[in-house]
């Protein structure tokens, strides 16, 4: 009887652990070659497809950075603008369901400006990075800005542009960046840390990193949410490189719960011998 209750209590403990470390891998892009990312399969665990805006102009590239493989783009004062990210991974976040992803990303130091956008989307199309969506934030569900402070470091921003959600952050640092969606509700809650550099896995965050809580989507949607966009909009002036690296998202439900059974029969079988 003690023994049951200590085993379940071990069960319920190992599927609490699952659910907390549920981030697995989307890309780290460390298994790449370097170059034109478009087209190309994520190479993490929840499939997805690459895909850009402008990347043969050479402004959006798969390079080596700090140390790792990351994938980079900015917008240039002539051209338009410039966007990466995937669509399409196999557990998508459902109109019902709340998920979380994570990623890194750094800001050069350099004499252009941070004017950049980030998060997730909703497109199951085979061209999620349009020059629409690259040019437009506020078309980004469930997102937000990096834009210039004037004072040499940049805000963290709503997809307006404009309303700041964190101050004061600093070029030449990678950040953790955590956005917990909750799709039923068309809220997020976003947290935010520094990092060490980029590569690595990710810590699931504290409440110290919550930036802003139960934010509304830009956009509201009944659809899943699919995927990711970092995109730097048209400009007059150019904007400062952006670097991102691990990108991770919640699997379904469903994966944790097969994963949890996974457990159970691994204590299952301890019992036996
Ligand atoms: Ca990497
Ligand atoms: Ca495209
Ligand atoms: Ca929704």
């Amino acid at each position: 009887m003690f023994r049951n209750v200590f085993i379940l209590v071990l069960v319920l403990g190992v599927m609490a652990g699952i659910a907390q470390a549920a981030l697995v891998l989307v890309e780290n892009f460390d298994s790449m070659a370097t170059g034109n990312i478009d087209g190309r399969t994520c190479t993490g665990v929840l499939g997805g497809t690459w895909d850009t805006q402008s990347a043969n102009t050479g402004n959006v590239v798969v390079e080596d950075n700090s140390g790792s493989r990351v994938v980079r783009f900015m917008s240039t004062s002539s051209g338009g603008g410039r966007g990466v990210g995937f669509n399409s991974i196999t557990d998508l976040i459902e109109d019902s369901e709340t998920g979380m992803a994570f990623f890194r990303f750094m800001i050069r130091t350099d004499a252009q400006v941070p004017r950049t956008y980030m998060g997730l989307i909703s497109d199951t199309s085979d061209d999620p990075i349009n020059s629409t969506n690259t040019d437009t934030p506020t078309n980004i569900p469930v997102g937000f800005g990096l834009v210039d402070d004037s004072s040499g470091g940049f805000n963290l921003v709503k997809t307006d542009g404009t309303t700041v959600l964190k101050a004061g952050l600093v070029r030449a640092q990678w950040y953790n960046v955590w956005i917990e969606a909750n799709n039923a509700a068309d809220t997020f809650d976003l947290y935010l840390s520094t990092a060490t550099g980029p590569a690595g896995a990710p810590a699931l965050p504290t409440s110290g990193d919550l930036v802003a809580g139960t934010i509304p989507f830009g956009v509201a949607t009944s659809d899943p949410l699919t995927g990711m966009i970092f995109a730097s909009p048209t400009g007059t002036v150019q904007s400062s490189r952006c670097y991102i690296d691990e990108i991770y998202m919640t699997p379904e439900p469903a994966t944790l719960v097969l994963l949890g059974l996974g457990g159970l029969s691994l204590l299952r079988a301890r019992k036996k011998r």
